[in-house]
């Protein structure tokens, strides 16, 4: 008999979230910078081990949506969580315990108007100096009756993610995969190659031209013996940012490109040439031609 369960893993920006995804399955999947909002859309990653299929929906960070965009980023948030078999609530536990509770606004009615058991995760237990201070937060998370259970771990140290998929596991329900067992994703390289050079950005520009920032693959070339042949188009919403984004003498462009490239390379397994070209799409965090175009 095999056990099968769809996990939604859900929180506020920053708290973990991808880095968790990557570390349970041991590869970089979803794309993870410091800044917050950098996940968009629903990314799938699956984790088969022995008896037991996982399936990951890492989402959106939590927030109150003031473009269309964000409604859209909240949209999967609403969607995960009603695919769900198992929630797990990833908490900044340095965050929680700063703010004084567990219990958090943006996540507590979602949780509630749903049955699928609920887990609590601390997560980030190497940024707390006293590990005894998520005590506190672990007796709240009991006695508020919201989760099944609570779990501390450091996603990016890789502490007791093992015991988080062990519990996982076991709160599976007995059900057939759903998906093959050397299947990791079922969402298409097009969409993970958008999303390495979205991460590039991030990683290389501060504040705003990440979040004006889209990227849309024109071209996807798998060229037979040669490399595979990959344009991108870079949307931004404002001439002076496609300026921001090339650079002198086109030198930012170039790194984007550098940097994502190297990612690319690494998950697809094989050399590719990439090509990138920054359009500006006037406000298009707000249109939905221009959203949908981009697949949200
Ligand atoms: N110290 C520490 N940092 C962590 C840990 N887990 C994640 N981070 C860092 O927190 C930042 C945000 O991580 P992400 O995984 O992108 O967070 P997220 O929840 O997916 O964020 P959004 O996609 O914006 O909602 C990155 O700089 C990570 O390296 C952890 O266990 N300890
Ligand atoms: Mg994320």
């Amino acid at each position: 008999m095999t056990r099968c369960a769809t996990v939604a893993l859900v929180g506020r920006p920053n708290a973990g979230k991808s880095t968790l995804l990557n570390a349970i399955l041991r590869m970089h999947l979803s794309i993870v910078t410091n800044k917050p909002q950098t996940t968009r859309k629903r990314v799938l990653g699956i984790h088969t081990e022995d008896d037991s299929q996982l399936i990951f929906l890492d989402t959106p960070g939590l927030l109150a949506p003031k473009y269309q965009m964000q409604k859209a980023m909240m949209g999967y948030v609403d969607e995960s969580l009603d695919a769900a078999d198992i929630i797990c609530i990833i908490v900044d536990v340095k965050k929680a315990f700063e703010r004084g509770t567990i219990i958090d606004p943006m996540w507590s009615d979602a949780i509630q108007k749903r049955k699928s058991p609920t887990i609590l995760v601390l997560n980030k237990m190497d940024m707390l100096g006293v590990p005894k201070e998520a005590m506190v937060l672990m007796e709240q998370a009991r006695l508020s009756g919201l989760f099944q259970q609570a779990i501390a771990i450091s996603a990016k140290d890789n502490t007791f993610v093992e015991d988080l998929v062990a519990l996982l596991r076991q709160l599976s329900p007995e059900a057939p995969f759903e998906y093959d067992s050397e299947i990791v994703s079922d969402q298409s390289e097009r969409f993970f190659v958008a999303e390495f050079i979205r991460e590039a950005i991030f990683k290389q520009f501060s504040e705003e031209i990440p979040y004006a920032a889209d990227v849309m693959i024109a071209e996807f070339k798998e060229r037979e013996g040669g490399k595979w042949y990959i344009a991108a188009d870079i949307m931004v919403e404002r001439e002076n940012q496609k300026a921001i984004l090339i650079g002198a003498k086109g030198g930012a462009l170039k790194q984007v490109g550098e940097v994502s490239r190297a990612t690319i390379e690494k998950h697809l397994g094989r050399p590719v040439y990439l090509e990138l070209y920054v359009k500006v799409r006037n406000d298009w965090r707000n249109d939905r031609t221009q959203l949908a175009s981009l697949g949200y």
